[in-house]
């Protein structure tokens, strides 16, 4: 499962954002550092086209796909030279596959702290970018010295010579993820069917420069996005300030404006009263769905379906995978005997009624071991073990 990692300031948020995304109940305050230690939550995937399915089948059981949040200490100016909790974020940071950086736009004078969203973009980014020169550093004299003591090595002079590029684009308080090319920007109804469409584009050169960089395990090279952490009286004009934050990325990154605070309050109420408090506010699925989607873009993750009246599930794949893959996702078992996928998309199996209305009518395709599944595909997997 794909970790995400929630990273800001004090009392911006992010515990906050946390528990109403994972329906935990981490301790919130409103003084400064009330998070010390990361904890982790999974925050389920909220997905339109699951539940049709799982109405149509009459399913038993509904399994979303989900994400696994981290909730971080916040870190401040001068985190990285040791200030305010010092270096315990980077530990938090570390294992994340992508950074959800919590930003501030809500006032409150009880609660201290950055509620200007650039501002606090800007601090989060240089600590980070600091954090990851500290790491360099130590890497490259490592590099330098091995270059010296042994014959001419080609593979550790390229090494060095991605290293002192990386480090140069740092030295000037750019973050890495900032030479990467744009992901799209969120859409409206994401994840909801666009099937048919290519796997991003997964072999641009920036991609695989960044494949390069792994061994270096630099904080600012993992995927971002922003969330920034709205008043309710600024729910109407959301857009300005989003625009803003967008406008300082350099268009880099996405960004999503929510209001935390509405959010947990929904979170507490029972399924269908949740439901109900987020249309009257005109929030739709609610922005918690929008933030794991919005993850889900960034990390090249799609869904396959499957329905039964036992169960409706989810999967979560890797866009580009193949059937047997994608079967492997289920069970082991399913990829090592894998025979034939039957697949259908989720719309044409909803209007058709039922899987056997479609096979009826031919709807439902046979699919061999070098198919590649598509976001929003029903399979049925024919194995043998
Ligand atoms: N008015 C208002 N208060 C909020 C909102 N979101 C969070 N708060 C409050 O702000 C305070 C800080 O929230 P936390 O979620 O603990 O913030 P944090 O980022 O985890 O803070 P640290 O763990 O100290 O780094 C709490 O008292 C929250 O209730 C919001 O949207 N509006
Ligand atoms: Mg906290």
């Amino acid at each position: 499962m794909e970790h995400i990692g929630l990273v800001g300031l004090p009392n911006s948020g992010k515990t906050s954002l946390f528990n109403a995304a994972t329906g935990s109940d981490a301790l919130t305050g409103k003084h400064p550092f009330t998070t010390t230690e990361s904890s982790v939550g999974i925050a389920h995937v909220p997905d339109s086209r699951l539940n049709a399915l799982a109405s149509m089948s009459s399913s038993k059981k509904t399994v979303y796909t989900g994400v696994e949040l981290v909730d971080i200490a916040g870190l401040v100016k001068g985190s990285s030279e040791g200030s305010g909790l010092g270096n315990r974020f980077l530990a938090g940071i570390r294992e994340v596959d992508a950074l959800c950086m919590v930003l501030r736009a809500f006032d409150d004078p009880e609660i201290p702290g950055e509620s200007d969203p650039v501002e606090a973009l800007s601090i989060l980014e240089i600590e980070l970018a600091m954090a990851d020169l500290a790491s360099l550093e130590v890497q490259l004299e490592r590099r330098r010295k091995s270059l010296k003591s042994k014959k001419p090595d080609n593979a550790t002079e390229e090494e060095i010579a991605a290293m002192e590029e990386a480090y140069e684009l740092l030295s000037s308080g750019v973050p890495m993820y900032r030479s990467m090319p744009n992901h799209s920007p969120l859409e409206e109804g994401a994840g909801e069917g666009h099937g048919g469409q290519s796997p991003p584009s997964a072999a641009t050169g920036a991609l695989r420069a960044r494949e390069a960089r792994k061994g270096m395990f630099l904080l600012t090279d993992k995927p971002m996005f922003c969330v920034i952490n709205i008043g309710e009286d600024d729910m109407g004009n959301s857009s300005e300030i989003v625009n803003k934050v967008q406008a300082y990325l350099g268009g880099s990154g996405n960004v999503v404006a929510v209001c935390v605070q509405l959010e947990m309050e929904a979170a507490q109420l029972p399924p269908g009263e949740r439901a109900e408090m987020l249309e009257g506010l005109g929030l739709g699925e609610g922005a918690l769905s929008m933030v794991a989607h919005q993850a889900y873009a960034m990390l090249d993750r799609w869904t396959f379906l499957t329905t039964g009246d036992k169960e409706s599930r989810a999967w979560s794949f890797r866009a580009g995978s193949t059937a047997p893959e994608c079967a492997g996702v289920i069970h082991s078992d399913l990829q090592r005997g894998f025979i034939r996928a039957e697949v259908i998309n989720w719309k044409a199996l909803l209007d058709a009624g039922s899987w056997s209305n479609a096979r009826h009518n031919g709807l439902i395709r046979l699919e061999g071991k070098d198919y590649l599944v598509q976001d929003g595909d029903v399979l049925e997997i024919r194995f043998n073990v």
